[in-house]
């Protein structure tokens, strides 16, 4: 795949527990990506501390860590073109009081933590959050081989 044309995304423990995954996953449709891997899975505390890690000298990383091992998650790799900053664009604000009309965070979140959903912030981030989740063959590109 190359770098632009796709990013990876999570939505977090408290919107899979009260059941917003589906409306989420509509607003990601209407919205031109396609989902091209998907798993629900459960982070292990060391591999939230992982995935966060640069986050790890900021006051909320325990907080976030404990938060994203606490239930099970979606995990996501979304293929359009411009992913990255479409979907970023998308989700909105991570702060959902900041979050602009009509996003998913603005829709979603609970609060600045329990933002509803994860979504990379390059493409060399998409990247290495996809290969976090998903072996290559598990993710499956839109070509023309498909
Ligand atoms: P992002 O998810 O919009 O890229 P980041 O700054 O990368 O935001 O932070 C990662 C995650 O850490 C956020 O989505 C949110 O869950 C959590 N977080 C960020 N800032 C705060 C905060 O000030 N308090 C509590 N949690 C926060
Ligand atoms: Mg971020």
């Amino acid at each position: 795949m190359k770098p632009g044309e796709f990013t990876f995304a999570m939505v977090k423990p408290t919107a899979v527990k009260l059941g917003r995954l589906v409306p989420i996953l509509n607003e990601i449709d209407l919205a031109g990506f396609r989902v091209i891997a998907m798993k629900m899975t459960r982070l292990s505390k060391s591999q939230a501390e992982r995935f966060y890690a640069v986050h790890k000298d900021r006051p909320f990383y325990q907080g976030l860590v404990e938060f994203m091992s606490s239930g099970p998650v979606v995990a996501m790799v979304l293929q359009k073109e411009n992913a990255v900053q479409d979907f970023r664009k998308l989700i909105g604000n991570t702060n959902p009081e900041l979050a602009e009309e009509g996003t998913i965070r603005k829709k979603f979140a609970l609060s600045v933590q329990e933002n509803a959903i994860h979504g990379s912030d390059s493409d060399d981030n998409a990247c290495i959050e996809a290969n976090f989740f998903f072996s290559q063959f598990e993710i499956f590109p839109i070509n023309e081989q498909y």
